[in-house]
């Protein structure tokens, strides 16, 4: 059973590398044979690969919805009391620290600024900070449910692309500052205006309310108040609980299958990249410096800030805690998945670190399904990155967002391989960002998705650790009780 999951697991993972590596054979193949691919042909090439970011955006609405209300209302914090606050409280702060390292390593390295100019057209916008904070608030509280599935409230993104200017300065109209966007091909050389600048002296106009594009910050706020709520309504919760549930339990299904299709997908969709990429030095440049961004954040969040956490709270050796669940974190880099390492892990905190049985049993399963600081990390730097690469500079809006989204898509991936591309959909329809750039990072996701997966491993079982610590008079009032219970009736 075990050999035959892992047999499969690997078989998927001979069969990402070597689609991979197909796809940028059949690319190079058609390159050096047709220089010039038109964008019909590019289109069919690319169309099986299309079909599989289709399939994962189709995914996202139950995604979302059901591993978010399913995760949050089993953390029936009434039941475990104090000691499932402190997991989620634990869970919530790691992983938001995870994603604003992501944000600081990816603007300070800007692997997507390398090899040059962006290709696609720059976008430089002033907008008033506290217009974006009402833009987040509107959006994270949507007037109506079943708009907010197809549906997002208009921002400055949207207006940025209705409106065309061409000067790179800013006026002042009355009490709001007014966008004027620069596109890269009308830079002039002295950089100065030459038209009379038209933009809507309105930044939130209110009749142009929406703009096509599921408003995932509404759904994903909408989804851990309704999984809150439901978790400890108790018995009149249940059918609720019962039906997420099962929800997330079809959605992973389907999940499976179109992890299944990705390697038809992957390898379309790299050849197509292949083929229709202007500058291959250049993007080859900036995937290596999106790999060494990932990879820094992973080893400093793994490595420093979690084992710090553990020494300040724990006051024991970080490092010889990790050291007792190096089984689990091999399981972790050679399956790719927390849920498959889950037995692995749960055996590594009772056998080495003498974790108290009653704390796996509630926080690692649920840090498996919820916590997951590698993910959370990577899926900031990715959507950062694929915005440096368009040229599309992220002002403080898109940031919050990013950090919203990213650390809700961790949550809501589940488990399994590459459940963090699937996620990471959502946080790029979150900031508007056409979702086929996945495209850009699709070809090494396979391989950054161990290293991810071993820390979100390690992030459950530090926090089994933290727990575990900070509960001893829980586990002793259950101890009295249980005695107490044994005690035959004088
Ligand atoms: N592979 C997922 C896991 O098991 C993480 C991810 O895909 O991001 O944790």
């Amino acid at each position: 059973e075990k050999f035959i999951s892992g047999l499969k697991n690997n078989i998927l993972l001979i069969l990402l590398v070597v689609s991979m590596l197909l796809g940028i054979a059949l690319g190079a193949g058609l390159r050096y044979v047709e220089p010039k691919f038109d964008n019909r042909q590019i289109m069919y090439l690319r169309f099986p690969g299309d079909l599989l970011m289709n399939m994962l955006k189709m995914l996202i609405l139950p995604l979302i919805v059901s591993s978010l209300i399913s995760g949050l209302s089993s953390l029936d914090t009434r039941a475990s009391g104090r000691m499932g606050l402190r997991a989620v409280i634990y869970y919530l702060t790691t992983t938001l620290v995870a994603v604003i390292l992501g944000i600081i390593l990816t603007i300070s390295i800007q692997p997507g600024s390398r090899g040059g100019p962006p290709t696609a057209s720059g976008t430089s916008k002033v907008v008033h900070p506290a217009d974006t904070f009402l833009d987040l608030l509107r959006q994270a509280f949507p007037s109506n449910l079943v708009e907010a599935c197809f549906q997002k409230p208009v921002t400055e993104q949207v207006l940025r692309e209705q409106t065309t200017t061409l000067g790179p300065s800013t006026t002042e109209l009355g009490t709001t500052d007014v966008i004027t966007t620069v596109s890269s091909s009308f830079n002039d050389t002295n950089g100065t205006t030459s038209q009379p600048i038209d933009v809507p002296e309105k930044i939130y106009d209110p009749k142009v309310t929406t703009a096509a594009g599921m408003n995932v910050l509404g759904l994903v706020v909408f989804s851990i108040f309704f999984g809150v709520v439901i978790g400890r309504m108790g018995e009149r919760g249940k059918p609720l609980v019962d039906f997420f549930n099962s929800l997330s339990e079809a959605t992973m299904v389907l999940i499976h299958l179109v992890i299944w299709y990705s390697p038809i997908g992957i390898l379309f969709l790299v050849a197509a990249k292949v083929v229709e990429m202007e500058d291959p030095e250049k993007t080859f440049e900036q995937l290596m410096y999106y790999f060494i961004t990932v990879m820094t954040g992973l080893i400093i969040h793994g490595f420093i800030t979690l084992p710090m956490l553990y020494l300040v709270i724990v006051r024991r050796n970080p490092y010889k805690y990790i050291y007792g669940v190096v089984q689990a974190l091999v399981t972790a880099l050679g399956t790719s998945s927390s849920s498959a390492t889950l037995p692995v892990t749960m055996r590594c905190l009772e056998d080495n670190n003498g974790v108290d049985s009653r704390i796996t049993k509630f926080v690692a399963p649920v840090g498996a399904t919820i916590n997951m600081d590698g993910t959370a990390l990577y899926e900031a730097v990715a959507v950062l990155f694929i915005g440096q690469v368009r040229g599309f500079d992220l002002g403080i809006g898109e940031i919050i967002t990013v950090s919203i989204t990213a650390t809700a898509a961790a949550i809501g991936a589940a488990g399994v391989p590459q459940a963090g591309l699937v996620t990471m959909v959502i946080v790029l329809t979150a900031v508007g960002f056409p979702t086929d750039d996945v495209t850009l990072v699709l070809a090494i996701d396979w391989l950054l998705d161990r290293f991810r997966t071993m820390v979100n491993v390690l992030g459950d079982a530090i926090g089994a650790g933290i727990v575990y610590h900070l509960s001893q008079k829980e586990l002793d009032n259950m101890d009295r009780q249980d005695v107490e219970l044994q005690k035959p009736k004088s």
